[in-house]
């Protein structure tokens, strides 16, 4: 007889097994999960995400060096694609038209092929052009596939700092009216995002789906779940822009503001894992100034 499916113990193997870079432990966690009919956004953002946050953060620390990111993203990669046709599945008129791709320099692709698969599951037809773009790419694409949106990803700060180029060549090839510019990223920010001019900055690719239909006229509701999520990004988001500030008392200041998004978040029910791991970096950074 087979064994009956647990749903928090399957989630956590695959969580370690994304971490750990064991690729075929998470395939089949991830087909566990399908075959017990988990909703695949639950399987994305439960089990897959989390663990890339946690490879992101030993990388940071050292702890990791790029080969085993390498196998994380590969392990990571290899569930997406059993998830993939369930996040594209639509029966739905196309909502609109969307290019999307990473920009110059930068070779991340995991948050933008996701973003692209949920834009597909909502209803937009999409054209990926893959890593490395430069603005003419994104430019030529829009107009041969007569697009409604640009989506610019990035996950370097050296990178992020291409969307001005990218925002530019737009109006300069006269589309200006026509399609919108939207950025998201690990490093980019909301602020970031009205500098450099775009039309919207998605803080996930949930966020960055609401943002396109909203883009098209589509009214989107945001449930308690989705508020939750976006007040644990936007108090991630604070932290990060405090973290980049000169003076110790502004840092200090602002990751304080942070947290006190964070513990909004904590009450509205985001992810107690994932504001652990965000308070715990607040109180290394807030120790180092005292
Ligand atoms: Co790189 N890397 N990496 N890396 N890597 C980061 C980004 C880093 C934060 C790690 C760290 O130090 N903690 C750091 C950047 C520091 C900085 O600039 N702030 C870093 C670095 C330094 C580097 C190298 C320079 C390392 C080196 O060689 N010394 C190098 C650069 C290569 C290059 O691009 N030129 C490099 C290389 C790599 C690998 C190739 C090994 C691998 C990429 C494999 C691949 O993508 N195929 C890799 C990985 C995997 C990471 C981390 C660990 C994970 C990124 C990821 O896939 N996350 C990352 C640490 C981290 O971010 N925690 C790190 C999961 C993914 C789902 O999230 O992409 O953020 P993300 O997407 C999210 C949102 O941001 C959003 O939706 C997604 C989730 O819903 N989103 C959008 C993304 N795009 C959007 C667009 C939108 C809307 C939302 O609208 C258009």
């Amino acid at each position: 007889m087979a064994a009956e499916f647990d749903f928090a113990s399957t989630v956590q193997i695959l969580h370690e097994a994304i971490i750990g870079g064991d690729a075929p432990t998470a395939v089949s966690s991830v087909q566990d999960c399908i075959d017990n009919e988990i909703d695949a956004k639950v399987i994305v953002n439960d089990g897959m995400l989390p663990a890339m946050d946690v490879v992101g953060e030993r990388f940071r620390r050292n702890e990791y060096y790029v080969h085993e990111v390498l196998v994380s993203a590969r392990a990571m990669k290899m569930g997406m694609a059993l998830v993939q046709p369930l996040l594209a599945a639509t029966g739905a008129e196309p909502l609109g038209t969307v290019v999307i791709g990473t920009v110059r320099g930068d070779l991340h692709d995991i948050g933008k092929n996701l973003l692209g698969m949920m834009l597909e599951g909502a209803g937009f037809v999409v054209y990926d052009l893959g890593i490395d773009c430069d603005a003419q790419s994104y430019i030529d694409k829009a107009i041969e596939t007569d697009a409604n949106i640009i989506g610019l990803s990035a996950l370097l700060t050296t990178t992020m700092i291409y969307f001005p180029t990218v925002v530019q060549a737009v109006k300069d090839a006269g589309l200006g009216d026509k399609v919108s510019v939207i950025v998201g990223g690990a490093p980019v920010t909301q602020d970031w995002a009205n500098e450099v001019g775009a039309h919207g900055y998605g803080a996930d690719a949930a966020a960055g789906v609401a943002l396109a239909k909203r883009l098209m006229g589509v009214e989107v509701q945001e449930t308690p779940e989705e508020a939750a999520r976006r007040l644990l990004l936007e108090a991630r988001d604070l932290f990060e822009v405090a973290i980049r500030r000169e003076s110790p008392q502004q840092i200090t200041e602002e990751t304080e503001a942070a947290r006190g998004v964070a513990l909004e978040a904590r009450d509205m029910g985001a992810d107690d894992a994932a504001i652990q791991r965000l308070l715990e970096a607040m109180d290394r950074e807030v120790a180092r100034y005292q």
